[in-house]
Protein backbone atom coordinates (compact mmCIF):
# COMPACT_ATOMS: atom_id res chain seq x y z
CA UNK A 1 0.00 0.00 0.00
CA UNK A 2 3.00 2.65 -0.92
CA UNK A 3 2.06 5.45 -1.94
CA UNK A 4 4.62 5.52 -4.63
CA UNK A 5 3.43 2.66 -7.05
CA UNK A 6 5.36 3.09 -9.87
CA UNK A 7 3.54 3.28 -13.01
CA UNK A 8 4.33 0.12 -15.33
CA UNK A 9 5.03 0.04 -19.18
CA UNK A 10 1.46 0.61 -20.42
CA UNK A 11 2.31 0.28 -24.29
CA UNK A 12 2.11 -3.82 -24.72
CA UNK A 13 -1.47 -4.48 -22.62
CA UNK A 14 -4.57 -3.56 -25.43
CA UNK A 15 -7.34 -2.65 -22.44
CA UNK A 16 -10.93 -3.89 -23.14
CA UNK A 17 -13.85 -1.74 -23.65
CA UNK A 18 -11.56 1.45 -22.87
CA UNK A 19 -10.66 4.34 -24.14
CA UNK A 20 -7.00 3.21 -23.96
CA UNK A 21 -5.19 6.49 -25.61
CA UNK A 22 -7.02 8.65 -22.63
CA UNK A 23 -6.12 5.86 -19.97
CA UNK A 24 -2.56 5.62 -20.37
CA UNK A 25 -2.09 9.29 -19.95
CA UNK A 26 -4.07 9.56 -17.00
CA UNK A 27 -4.13 5.75 -15.55
CA UNK A 28 -6.31 4.32 -13.21
CA UNK A 29 -4.48 1.61 -10.72
CA UNK A 30 -6.28 -0.67 -8.18
CA UNK A 31 -3.31 -2.34 -5.87
CA UNK A 32 -5.59 -3.39 -3.02
CA UNK A 33 -9.19 -3.99 -2.01
CA UNK A 34 -10.80 -4.88 1.24
CA UNK A 35 -14.60 -5.07 2.20
CA UNK A 36 -16.12 -2.30 0.20
CA UNK A 37 -13.15 0.01 -0.12
CA UNK A 38 -10.38 -0.44 -3.19
CA UNK A 39 -6.86 1.32 -2.24
CA UNK A 40 -5.33 2.86 -5.52
CA UNK A 41 -1.60 3.16 -6.55
CA UNK A 42 -1.28 6.38 -4.43
CA UNK A 43 -2.88 4.84 -1.20
CA UNK A 44 -6.03 6.20 -2.05
CA UNK A 45 -9.20 4.38 -0.21
CA UNK A 46 -11.69 4.02 -3.35
CA UNK A 47 -15.38 3.12 -2.63
CA UNK A 48 -16.68 0.67 -4.77
CA UNK A 49 -20.19 1.50 -6.01
CA UNK A 50 -20.27 -1.06 -8.86
CA UNK A 51 -19.26 -4.43 -6.89
CA UNK A 52 -16.08 -4.52 -9.35
CA UNK A 53 -17.82 -4.55 -12.38
CA UNK A 54 -21.52 -6.39 -11.07
CA UNK A 55 -19.25 -8.99 -9.43
CA UNK A 56 -17.76 -9.02 -5.64
CA UNK A 57 -21.36 -9.28 -4.62
CA UNK A 58 -19.76 -10.25 -0.71
CA UNK A 59 -17.02 -7.21 -0.86
CA UNK A 60 -13.52 -7.84 -1.43
CA UNK A 61 -10.56 -9.66 0.44
CA UNK A 62 -13.50 -12.46 2.26
CA UNK A 63 -11.50 -14.93 4.47
CA UNK A 64 -13.42 -18.25 3.26
CA UNK A 65 -13.27 -17.71 -0.16
CA UNK A 66 -9.12 -16.63 -0.39
CA UNK A 67 -8.61 -19.36 1.92
CA UNK A 68 -11.29 -21.87 -0.65
CA UNK A 69 -8.62 -20.86 -2.98
CA UNK A 70 -5.20 -20.87 -1.67
CA UNK A 71 -6.06 -24.56 -0.46
CA UNK A 72 -7.56 -25.65 -3.44
CA UNK A 73 -4.23 -24.46 -5.61
CA UNK A 74 -1.82 -26.52 -3.20
CA UNK A 75 -4.71 -29.41 -3.58
CA UNK A 76 -5.59 -30.12 -6.77
CA UNK A 77 -5.03 -27.29 -9.80
CA UNK A 78 -6.93 -28.98 -12.27
CA UNK A 79 -8.40 -31.72 -13.16
CA UNK A 80 -9.69 -32.63 -17.00
CA UNK A 81 -13.37 -31.97 -17.18
CA UNK A 82 -14.12 -33.94 -20.02
CA UNK A 83 -14.61 -37.78 -19.32
CA UNK A 84 -13.21 -36.72 -16.07
CA UNK A 85 -14.17 -34.52 -12.76
CA UNK A 86 -13.34 -33.85 -9.75
CA UNK A 87 -15.54 -34.05 -6.52
CA UNK A 88 -16.07 -30.17 -5.82
CA UNK A 89 -17.80 -29.52 -9.45
CA UNK A 90 -20.43 -32.30 -7.94
CA UNK A 91 -21.04 -30.29 -4.84
CA UNK A 92 -20.90 -26.85 -6.60
CA UNK A 93 -23.53 -28.02 -8.28
CA UNK A 94 -25.73 -29.59 -5.92
CA UNK A 95 -25.39 -26.62 -3.50
CA UNK A 96 -26.57 -24.51 -7.28
CA UNK A 97 -29.82 -25.89 -7.57
CA UNK A 98 -31.08 -25.83 -4.24
CA UNK A 99 -30.53 -22.03 -4.90
CA UNK A 100 -32.27 -21.67 -8.06
CA UNK A 101 -35.85 -21.79 -9.09
CA UNK A 102 -37.39 -24.92 -8.52
CA UNK A 103 -37.29 -26.93 -11.66
CA UNK A 104 -33.87 -25.29 -13.10
CA UNK A 105 -31.29 -28.26 -11.31
CA UNK A 106 -29.22 -29.15 -13.96
CA UNK A 107 -25.81 -27.17 -13.88
CA UNK A 108 -23.61 -26.51 -17.01
CA UNK A 109 -20.26 -24.90 -16.11
CA UNK A 110 -18.51 -22.08 -18.43
CA UNK A 111 -15.73 -19.54 -17.20
CA UNK A 112 -17.54 -16.44 -18.59
CA UNK A 113 -21.29 -14.65 -19.07
CA UNK A 114 -20.11 -14.37 -22.09
CA UNK A 115 -19.66 -18.18 -22.77
CA UNK A 116 -22.96 -19.04 -20.26
CA UNK A 117 -24.71 -16.95 -23.23
CA UNK A 118 -23.36 -18.97 -26.20
CA UNK A 119 -23.83 -22.53 -24.02
CA UNK A 120 -27.46 -21.62 -23.34
CA UNK A 121 -27.94 -20.36 -27.39
CA UNK A 122 -26.63 -23.83 -28.16
CA UNK A 123 -28.36 -25.62 -25.64
CA UNK A 124 -31.80 -24.45 -26.75
CA UNK A 125 -30.97 -24.80 -30.27
CA UNK A 126 -30.18 -28.54 -29.97
CA UNK A 127 -32.84 -29.38 -27.46
CA UNK A 128 -35.21 -28.47 -30.30
CA UNK A 129 -32.97 -30.40 -32.34
CA UNK A 130 -32.98 -33.97 -30.27
CA UNK A 131 -36.84 -33.88 -30.01
CA UNK A 132 -37.58 -33.50 -33.41
CA UNK A 133 -38.08 -30.38 -33.95
CA UNK A 134 -35.00 -29.15 -35.89
CA UNK A 135 -36.67 -26.26 -37.42
CA UNK A 136 -36.65 -24.14 -34.56
CA UNK A 137 -33.28 -22.33 -34.91
CA UNK A 138 -34.53 -19.03 -34.76
CA UNK A 139 -32.89 -16.93 -31.76
CA UNK A 140 -34.70 -13.65 -30.20
CA UNK A 141 -32.97 -11.42 -28.74
CA UNK A 142 -34.00 -7.91 -27.47
CA UNK A 143 -33.32 -4.20 -28.31
CA UNK A 144 -30.47 -3.00 -25.66
CA UNK A 145 -29.72 -6.09 -24.06
CA UNK A 146 -26.21 -7.49 -23.48
CA UNK A 147 -25.17 -10.72 -23.70
CA UNK A 148 -21.57 -10.52 -23.52
CA UNK A 149 -19.14 -9.85 -26.63
CA UNK A 150 -18.90 -13.83 -28.38
CA UNK A 151 -20.82 -13.86 -31.83
CA UNK A 152 -24.27 -15.66 -30.54
CA UNK A 153 -23.87 -12.98 -27.55
CA UNK A 154 -24.02 -10.23 -29.65
CA UNK A 155 -26.43 -11.18 -32.32
CA UNK A 156 -29.25 -11.15 -30.00
CA UNK A 157 -27.98 -8.30 -27.81
CA UNK A 158 -29.02 -4.98 -28.81
CA UNK A 159 -26.18 -2.63 -28.16
CA UNK A 160 -25.37 -1.05 -31.49
CA UNK A 161 -21.76 -0.17 -30.67
CA UNK A 162 -20.87 -3.73 -29.92
CA UNK A 163 -22.27 -5.30 -32.82
CA UNK A 164 -21.96 -2.30 -35.89
CA UNK A 165 -18.05 -2.94 -36.46
CA UNK A 166 -18.72 -6.86 -36.80
CA UNK A 167 -20.11 -7.76 -39.62
CA UNK A 168 -23.25 -9.98 -40.35
CA UNK A 169 -23.39 -12.02 -37.61
CA UNK A 170 -25.41 -14.51 -36.58
CA UNK A 171 -27.84 -15.72 -39.05
CA UNK A 172 -31.57 -16.14 -38.12
CA UNK A 173 -31.67 -13.56 -35.00
CA UNK A 174 -34.57 -11.05 -34.67
CA UNK A 175 -35.48 -8.60 -31.57
CA UNK A 176 -38.41 -7.62 -29.87
CA UNK A 177 -38.29 -3.65 -28.80
CA UNK A 178 -36.60 -2.87 -25.74
CA UNK A 179 -38.88 -1.49 -22.32
CA UNK A 180 -37.64 1.64 -22.13
CA UNK A 181 -40.21 4.11 -21.81
CA UNK A 182 -39.02 7.77 -20.58
CA UNK A 183 -42.43 9.43 -21.10
CA UNK A 184 -44.79 7.44 -19.21
CA UNK A 185 -42.01 5.88 -16.74
CA UNK A 186 -39.49 8.16 -15.70
CA UNK A 187 -38.64 8.42 -11.98
CA UNK A 188 -40.57 5.13 -11.29
CA UNK A 189 -39.84 3.50 -8.11
CA UNK A 190 -38.71 0.03 -8.48
CA UNK A 191 -41.05 -1.69 -11.14
CA UNK A 192 -42.22 0.83 -13.96
CA UNK A 193 -46.16 0.77 -14.02
CA UNK A 194 -46.62 1.24 -17.82
CA UNK A 195 -45.18 -1.53 -20.75
CA UNK A 196 -46.46 -4.68 -19.53
CA UNK A 197 -48.13 -5.27 -23.76
CA UNK A 198 -44.14 -4.14 -24.60
CA UNK A 199 -43.91 -8.34 -24.18
CA UNK A 200 -46.20 -8.34 -27.21
CA UNK A 201 -43.75 -7.36 -29.46
CA UNK A 202 -42.99 -11.15 -29.68
CA UNK A 203 -46.25 -12.02 -30.97
CA UNK A 204 -45.82 -9.99 -33.82
CA UNK A 205 -42.10 -11.75 -34.61
CA UNK A 206 -43.86 -14.83 -34.30
CA UNK A 207 -46.54 -13.57 -37.03
CA UNK A 208 -43.89 -13.23 -39.37
CA UNK A 209 -41.02 -16.13 -38.58
CA UNK A 210 -43.67 -18.57 -37.51
CA UNK A 211 -43.41 -20.19 -33.98
CA UNK A 212 -41.88 -23.38 -35.78
CA UNK A 213 -38.64 -21.66 -36.13
CA UNK A 214 -38.07 -20.24 -33.09
CA UNK A 215 -36.03 -21.93 -30.85
CA UNK A 216 -35.72 -19.59 -27.81
CA UNK A 217 -36.33 -15.99 -26.59
CA UNK A 218 -33.18 -14.21 -24.19
CA UNK A 219 -33.44 -11.39 -22.21
CA UNK A 220 -32.13 -9.71 -19.21
CA UNK A 221 -34.82 -9.69 -16.10
CA UNK A 222 -32.92 -6.13 -15.51
CA UNK A 223 -31.07 -4.71 -18.29
CA UNK A 224 -27.66 -3.80 -16.67
CA UNK A 225 -24.96 -2.72 -19.34
CA UNK A 226 -27.62 -0.77 -21.54
CA UNK A 227 -28.17 1.59 -18.59
CA UNK A 228 -30.17 -0.45 -15.77
CA UNK A 229 -33.89 -0.41 -17.43
CA UNK A 230 -36.10 -2.40 -15.36
CA UNK A 231 -39.08 -4.83 -16.06
CA UNK A 232 -42.56 -2.81 -16.38
CA UNK A 233 -44.58 -4.52 -13.82
CA UNK A 234 -46.04 -7.79 -15.59
CA UNK A 235 -44.07 -7.72 -18.73
CA UNK A 236 -41.76 -10.89 -17.49
CA UNK A 237 -45.16 -12.69 -16.76
CA UNK A 238 -46.37 -11.90 -20.37
CA UNK A 239 -43.25 -13.12 -22.04
CA UNK A 240 -43.21 -16.08 -20.38
CA UNK A 241 -47.11 -16.93 -21.33
CA UNK A 242 -46.23 -16.10 -25.01
CA UNK A 243 -43.58 -18.30 -24.99
CA UNK A 244 -45.03 -21.13 -23.45
CA UNK A 245 -48.05 -20.69 -25.88
CA UNK A 246 -46.00 -21.40 -28.47
CA UNK A 247 -43.47 -23.99 -27.44
CA UNK A 248 -40.55 -21.00 -26.82
CA UNK A 249 -38.13 -21.61 -24.65
CA UNK A 250 -37.34 -18.30 -22.31
CA UNK A 251 -33.75 -18.09 -21.35
CA UNK A 252 -33.04 -15.42 -18.87
CA UNK A 253 -29.36 -13.95 -18.40
CA UNK A 254 -28.69 -13.45 -15.11
CA UNK A 255 -25.31 -12.70 -14.97
CA UNK A 256 -25.79 -9.43 -12.97
CA UNK A 257 -29.31 -10.28 -11.92
CA UNK A 258 -28.12 -13.48 -10.11
CA UNK A 259 -26.49 -13.88 -6.68
CA UNK A 260 -28.41 -11.39 -5.01
CA UNK A 261 -28.70 -8.04 -7.03
CA UNK A 262 -32.60 -7.72 -6.93
CA UNK A 263 -33.19 -9.05 -3.31
CA UNK A 264 -33.67 -12.49 -3.41
CA UNK A 265 -30.98 -15.30 -5.10
CA UNK A 266 -32.49 -14.79 -8.47
CA UNK A 267 -33.84 -12.03 -10.51
CA UNK A 268 -36.73 -14.58 -11.53
CA UNK A 269 -37.63 -15.14 -8.14
CA UNK A 270 -37.82 -11.44 -7.38
CA UNK A 271 -40.21 -11.32 -10.43
CA UNK A 272 -42.26 -14.32 -10.58
CA UNK A 273 -41.25 -15.71 -13.39
CA UNK A 274 -39.05 -18.81 -14.00
CA UNK A 275 -37.45 -19.53 -17.27
CA UNK A 276 -36.59 -22.41 -18.64
CA UNK A 277 -32.53 -21.61 -19.05
CA UNK A 278 -30.48 -19.25 -17.37
CA UNK A 279 -27.01 -17.96 -17.25
CA UNK A 280 -24.81 -16.85 -14.42
CA UNK A 281 -21.13 -15.68 -13.96
CA UNK A 282 -20.02 -12.75 -11.73
CA UNK A 283 -21.52 -13.14 -8.56
CA UNK A 284 -21.00 -16.95 -8.52
CA UNK A 285 -17.56 -16.35 -7.46
CA UNK A 286 -18.13 -13.31 -5.98
CA UNK A 287 -15.37 -12.03 -8.98
CA UNK A 288 -12.57 -13.59 -7.60
CA UNK A 289 -12.01 -16.52 -10.21
CA UNK A 290 -13.57 -16.24 -13.97
CA UNK A 291 -16.25 -19.12 -13.81
CA UNK A 292 -19.84 -18.91 -15.50
CA UNK A 293 -23.30 -21.22 -15.35
CA UNK A 294 -26.08 -22.33 -17.05
CA UNK A 295 -29.22 -23.42 -15.32
CA UNK A 296 -31.53 -26.00 -17.36
CA UNK A 297 -34.92 -27.48 -16.43
CA UNK A 298 -34.52 -31.35 -16.18
CA UNK A 299 -36.54 -32.16 -19.27
CA UNK A 300 -34.52 -30.23 -21.40
CA UNK A 301 -31.18 -31.75 -19.48
CA UNK A 302 -33.63 -35.02 -19.81
CA UNK A 303 -34.14 -35.10 -23.59
CA UNK A 304 -30.84 -35.43 -24.43
CA UNK A 305 -30.01 -38.50 -22.88
CA UNK A 306 -31.74 -40.73 -25.03
CA UNK A 307 -28.97 -42.11 -27.92
CA UNK A 308 -26.34 -45.41 -26.48
CA UNK A 309 -25.19 -44.98 -23.15
CA UNK A 310 -21.56 -44.52 -24.01
CA UNK A 311 -21.74 -41.68 -26.20
CA UNK A 312 -21.81 -38.10 -25.47
CA UNK A 313 -24.98 -36.25 -25.58
CA UNK A 314 -24.08 -32.77 -25.74
CA UNK A 315 -20.90 -31.74 -27.86
CA UNK A 316 -19.98 -28.40 -26.01
CA UNK A 317 -17.54 -27.74 -22.73
CA UNK A 318 -14.71 -25.48 -22.20
CA UNK A 319 -11.34 -27.05 -21.12
CA UNK A 320 -11.81 -24.85 -17.83
CA UNK A 321 -15.16 -25.80 -17.45
CA UNK A 322 -15.75 -26.37 -13.51
CA UNK A 323 -12.39 -25.64 -12.83
CA UNK A 324 -10.81 -26.51 -9.36
CA UNK A 325 -9.98 -23.37 -8.32
CA UNK A 326 -13.43 -21.86 -9.41
CA UNK A 327 -15.18 -24.26 -7.70
CA UNK A 328 -13.48 -23.74 -5.02
CA UNK A 329 -14.14 -19.58 -4.91
CA UNK A 330 -17.76 -20.57 -5.93
CA UNK A 331 -17.92 -22.50 -2.77
CA UNK A 332 -16.57 -20.21 -0.41
CA UNK A 333 -18.86 -17.38 -2.12
CA UNK A 334 -21.88 -19.15 -1.35
CA UNK A 335 -20.79 -19.91 2.37
CA UNK A 336 -19.60 -16.19 2.72
CA UNK A 337 -23.15 -15.48 1.26
CA UNK A 338 -25.39 -18.15 3.44
CA UNK A 339 -23.11 -16.82 6.87
CA UNK A 340 -23.91 -13.30 6.22
CA UNK A 341 -27.52 -13.26 4.58
CA UNK A 342 -26.36 -11.38 1.56
CA UNK A 343 -28.18 -12.67 -0.83
CA UNK A 344 -31.60 -11.41 0.86
CA UNK A 345 -30.04 -8.12 2.08
CA UNK A 346 -30.66 -6.27 -1.05
CA UNK A 347 -34.50 -6.74 0.36
CA UNK A 348 -33.72 -4.99 3.38
CA UNK A 349 -31.81 -2.04 2.31
CA UNK A 350 -33.93 -1.25 -1.04
CA UNK A 351 -35.72 1.34 0.25
CA UNK A 352 -33.13 3.14 1.75
CA UNK A 353 -30.91 2.79 -1.37
CA UNK A 354 -33.87 3.74 -3.36
CA UNK A 355 -35.05 7.12 -1.26
CA UNK A 356 -31.21 8.14 -1.25
CA UNK A 357 -30.85 7.72 -5.24
CA UNK A 358 -33.99 9.76 -6.14
CA UNK A 359 -33.31 12.22 -3.36
CA UNK A 360 -31.09 13.25 -6.33
CA UNK A 361 -33.72 13.79 -8.77
CA UNK A 362 -33.37 17.80 -8.99
CA UNK A 363 -29.41 17.87 -9.55
CA UNK A 364 -28.81 19.03 -12.39
CA UNK A 365 -28.33 17.42 -15.67
CA UNK A 366 -30.80 14.35 -13.79
CA UNK A 367 -33.74 13.07 -16.45
CA UNK A 368 -34.65 9.99 -14.68
CA UNK A 369 -33.71 7.49 -11.96
CA UNK A 370 -34.42 3.41 -11.89
CA UNK A 371 -33.89 1.20 -8.86
CA UNK A 372 -34.71 -2.24 -8.17
CA UNK A 373 -32.98 -4.22 -5.15
CA UNK A 374 -29.02 -2.44 -5.20
CA UNK A 375 -28.55 -1.97 -8.70
CA UNK A 376 -29.60 1.59 -9.82
CA UNK A 377 -29.29 3.73 -12.50
CA UNK A 378 -29.22 8.05 -12.97
CA UNK A 379 -29.68 9.16 -16.52
CA UNK A 380 -28.37 12.18 -17.54
CA UNK A 381 -29.15 14.75 -20.32
CA UNK A 382 -26.46 14.56 -22.95
CA UNK A 383 -24.19 17.18 -23.78
CA UNK A 384 -25.24 18.76 -26.74
CA UNK A 385 -23.11 16.82 -29.65
CA UNK A 386 -21.42 15.08 -27.70
CA UNK A 387 -23.03 12.16 -25.92
CA UNK A 388 -21.61 10.03 -23.04
CA UNK A 389 -19.40 12.60 -22.60
CA UNK A 390 -21.11 14.14 -19.21
CA UNK A 391 -21.26 11.21 -17.17
CA UNK A 392 -17.76 9.88 -18.36
CA UNK A 393 -16.63 13.42 -16.29
CA UNK A 394 -18.87 12.91 -13.67
CA UNK A 395 -17.19 9.18 -13.31
CA UNK A 396 -13.47 11.00 -13.41
CA UNK A 397 -14.79 13.54 -10.96
CA UNK A 398 -15.80 10.74 -8.55
CA UNK A 399 -12.89 8.73 -8.72
CA UNK A 400 -10.98 11.84 -7.87
CA UNK A 401 -13.20 12.13 -4.65
CA UNK A 402 -12.99 8.55 -3.75
CA UNK A 403 -15.74 7.14 -5.52
CA UNK A 404 -16.16 3.94 -8.11
CA UNK A 405 -19.37 4.42 -10.37
CA UNK A 406 -19.57 3.08 -13.71
CA UNK A 407 -21.25 4.89 -16.77
CA UNK A 408 -22.96 3.40 -19.99
CA UNK A 409 -24.11 6.45 -22.51
CA UNK A 410 -25.28 8.79 -20.22
CA UNK A 411 -26.30 6.94 -17.19
CA UNK A 412 -24.72 6.27 -14.14
CA UNK A 413 -24.95 2.57 -12.92
CA UNK A 414 -24.39 2.03 -9.06
CA UNK A 415 -24.72 -1.76 -8.17
CA UNK A 416 -22.34 -1.91 -4.79
CA UNK A 417 -21.76 -4.83 -3.03
CA UNK A 418 -24.19 -6.39 -0.82
CA UNK A 419 -22.42 -5.54 2.54
CA UNK A 420 -22.94 -1.93 1.91
CA UNK A 421 -24.36 -0.13 5.01
CA UNK A 422 -26.37 3.30 5.05
CA UNK A 423 -23.45 5.16 5.59
CA UNK A 424 -21.68 4.25 2.45
CA UNK A 425 -25.02 4.65 0.74
CA UNK A 426 -24.79 8.29 2.02
CA UNK A 427 -21.33 8.97 1.01
CA UNK A 428 -21.77 7.25 -2.60
CA UNK A 429 -25.01 10.20 -2.71
CA UNK A 430 -23.35 12.68 -1.49
CA UNK A 431 -20.28 11.87 -4.08
CA UNK A 432 -22.48 11.91 -6.66
CA UNK A 433 -24.37 15.41 -5.59
CA UNK A 434 -21.43 17.19 -5.75
CA UNK A 435 -20.49 15.89 -9.05
CA UNK A 436 -23.59 16.51 -10.51
CA UNK A 437 -23.65 19.79 -9.30
CA UNK A 438 -19.58 20.40 -10.94
CA UNK A 439 -20.25 18.89 -14.46
CA UNK A 440 -20.27 21.01 -17.26
N1 LIG B 1 -24.81 -11.15 -19.91
C1 LIG B 1 -25.08 -10.08 -19.14
C2 LIG B 1 -26.51 -9.77 -18.79
C3 LIG B 1 -24.03 -9.30 -18.65
O1 LIG B 1 -24.31 -8.23 -17.88
C4 LIG B 1 -22.48 -10.76 -19.78
C5 LIG B 1 -23.56 -11.50 -20.23
C6 LIG B 1 -21.10 -11.16 -20.18
O2 LIG B 1 -20.38 -11.63 -19.10
P1 LIG B 1 -18.75 -11.63 -19.19
O3 LIG B 1 -18.37 -12.36 -17.93
O4 LIG B 1 -18.38 -12.42 -20.41
O5 LIG B 1 -18.30 -10.20 -19.26
C7 LIG B 1 -22.71 -9.65 -18.96
C8 LIG B 1 -21.54 -8.86 -18.47
C9 LIG B 1 -21.08 -2.79 -17.88
C10 LIG B 1 -20.57 -4.18 -18.05
O6 LIG B 1 -20.40 -1.87 -18.19
C11 LIG B 1 -21.40 -5.24 -17.88
C12 LIG B 1 -20.94 -6.53 -18.10
C13 LIG B 1 -19.61 -6.73 -18.45
C14 LIG B 1 -18.78 -5.65 -18.61
C15 LIG B 1 -19.26 -4.36 -18.41
O7 LIG B 1 -22.20 -2.58 -17.47
N2 LIG B 1 -21.83 -7.57 -18.00
N1 LIG C 1 -8.33 -23.25 -29.80
C1 LIG C 1 -7.59 -24.37 -29.80
C2 LIG C 1 -6.50 -24.53 -30.85
C3 LIG C 1 -7.82 -25.38 -28.82
O1 LIG C 1 -7.10 -26.50 -28.83
C4 LIG C 1 -8.84 -25.16 -27.84
C5 LIG C 1 -9.12 -26.16 -26.81
O2 LIG C 1 -8.57 -27.25 -26.76
C6 LIG C 1 -9.59 -24.00 -27.90
C7 LIG C 1 -9.31 -23.04 -28.87
C8 LIG C 1 -10.70 -23.75 -26.92
O3 LIG C 1 -10.20 -23.39 -25.65
P1 LIG C 1 -11.13 -23.44 -24.36
O4 LIG C 1 -11.52 -24.88 -24.19
O5 LIG C 1 -10.23 -22.95 -23.25
O6 LIG C 1 -12.30 -22.55 -24.61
Amino acid sequence: MSDHTPHPAMDAYWMPFTANRQFKKAPRLLTRADGMYFTDDKGRQILDGIAGLWCVNAGHNRPKIVQAIQQQAAELDFAPPFQMAHPKAFELAERLAALTPAGLNKVFFTNSGSESVETALKMAIAYHRVRGEGARTRLIGRERGYHGVNFGGISVGGMVANRKMFGTLLSGVDHIRHTHDHARNAFSLGQPAHGAEFADDLERLIALHDASTIAAVIVEPVAGSTGVLIPPQGYLQRLREICDKHGILLIFDEVITGFGRTGNPFGAQTFGVTPDLMTVAKGLTNGCVPMGAVFAKQGIHDAFMNGPEHLIEFFHGYTYSAHPLACAAALGTLDTYADEGLLTRAAELQGYFAESLHALRNEPHVIDIRNIGLVGGIELAPLPGEPAKRAFNIFLDCYEKGLLIRTTGDTIALSPPLIIERSHIDQIVDTLRGALKRAA
